[in-house]
């Protein structure tokens, strides 16, 4: 008995009458037998004038069913696929447009209803994207997890780096001193020796041999000292340079945004490429994009990382590459780079939807969001 009345209920939901073409959302405003008041207001007419085949409503609202108003729009319920709108002057033009044929009921043509089959389509092709977005999403917790892992080891290699930077100061500075004590004694000497010189060359005919040889001991002294001051400028540039490039490296891959759980961090320092029939394009997240011919060429930057550039609800969907290489009496190159959820990191199409404003298409599982649970959703398509 339950059965007989969920079935009859049921029944009376799917039979709900209601004029051709007219979505169950605007039922009530299409009472059999009542005058029509047009959606926009404009006018009331009888009822009897709702789809009579001629249209007295500005908004075509009176004729969903015909193809009478121009901006008319007819619905089709499409049952076990997903219900549209279809312009009303596709109603009875010979060709289906509705999955379940209701456009063309009139006109002859022999439609086959294919809304099951299209939903079951549509079903299993939701069905793999939910799969992806599940193994996809597991990868990005891995990823996560790395990413941290990651952080917490650059941060204490800034650390480190600091540390031993402080150590290699101090023997710096302990060797200066040494340097200068050592130096001591023989700038003494040196000033001696130098007054002695000039003793003799006041005192002494120059001869062009004892020239040669007091300056020759004066200039291997110089000499010797320039290299020791030579060395230790070298070792504090290097040291200074080194450290430098280091330190602002990782400060640098630290400070960079890799999203809200740094999910986006294994893409730093990568690149992944996409060969067309012309060209091999090059993204480097978080670097810079290229272009280059295929058969030899110089490479032209597409644009260097910019920012992310997604709208407000999913800002980490899109990437903005800019500042590439100025096109010909142009702007300069920019890209733009839109993340889909899967389980493979790989670029997967590239274009140049307007002038130097390339688009790329790239995968990840970084982007993945956690897909709604699986069963339930089985569950319900089952029921339906
Ligand atoms: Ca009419
Ligand atoms: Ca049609």
């Amino acid at each position: 008995w339950l059965l007989v009345c969920l079935l009859l209920k049921l029944f009376s939901a799917v039979e709900v009458q209601r004029p051709r073409g007219v979505p169950l959302s605007k039922r009530q405003f299409y009472e059999e037998g009542k005058p029509f008041t047009c959606l926009d207001g404009s006018r009331t007419i009888p009822f009897d004038r709702v789809n009579d085949d001629y249209c007295d409503c500005q908004d075509g609202s009176d004729e969903p069913g015909t193809a009478a108003c121009p901006n008319g729009s007819f619905h089709c319920t499409n049952a076990g696929f997903r219900p549209t709108f279809i312009p009303s002057s596709r109603i009875n033009d010979g060709i289906c447009d509705c999955c379940d044929t209701t456009d063309e009921y009139n006109s002859g043509a022999t439609c086959q209803n294919t809304c099951r089959e299209l939903g079951r389509k549509e079903r299993e092709s939701l069905q793999k994207m939910a799969e992806i977005a599940k193994e996809g999403f597991l990868l990005k917790q891995q990823l996560i997890h790395e990413a941290n892992r990651g952080l917490e080891d650059k941060k204490a290699k800034l650390g480190d780096v600091q540390g031993s930077k402080k150590d290699l100061e101090a023997k710096v500075e302990a060797l200066r001193t040494v340097k200068e004590a050592a130096e001591q004694p023989e700038r003494e000497a040196k000033e001696r020796h130098l007054k002695a010189w000039e003793g003799k060359l006041s005192f002494k005919s120059i001869s062009p041999s004892t020239v040669c040889n007091e300056h020759d001991i004066t200039g291997s002294l110089v000499s010797f000292k320039l290299n020791i001051k030579y060395c230790l400028s070298l070792i504090v540039l290097l040291f200074n340079f080194g450290f430098g490039i280091c330190f602002r490296n990782l400060e640098k891959e630290i400070s960079f945004d890799f999203g809200p759980s740094s999910e986006f961090a294994y893409l730093y320092s990568q690149c992944y490429e996409l060969t067309t029939s012309e060209y091999i394009y090059r993204l480097c997240p978080f670097n810079r994009v290229t272009q280059k011919p295929k058969f030899g060429g110089s490479e032209t930057n597409l644009g260097s990382w910019g920012k992310w550039a997604g709208p407000e609800d999913s800002i980490y969907s899109v990437m903005k590459y800019e500042h590439g290489t100025g096109c010909w009496q142009g702007p300069s190159r920019s890209t733009t780079v839109k993340l889909t959820c899967g389980k493979e990191t790989v670029v997967t199409s590239t274009s140049e939807p307007s002038r130097c404003e390339y688009l790329m298409e790239f995968t990840c599982p970084a982007i993945c969001q956690e897909p709604p649970n699986l069963e339930i959703s089985s569950h319900e398509h089952q029921e339906l």
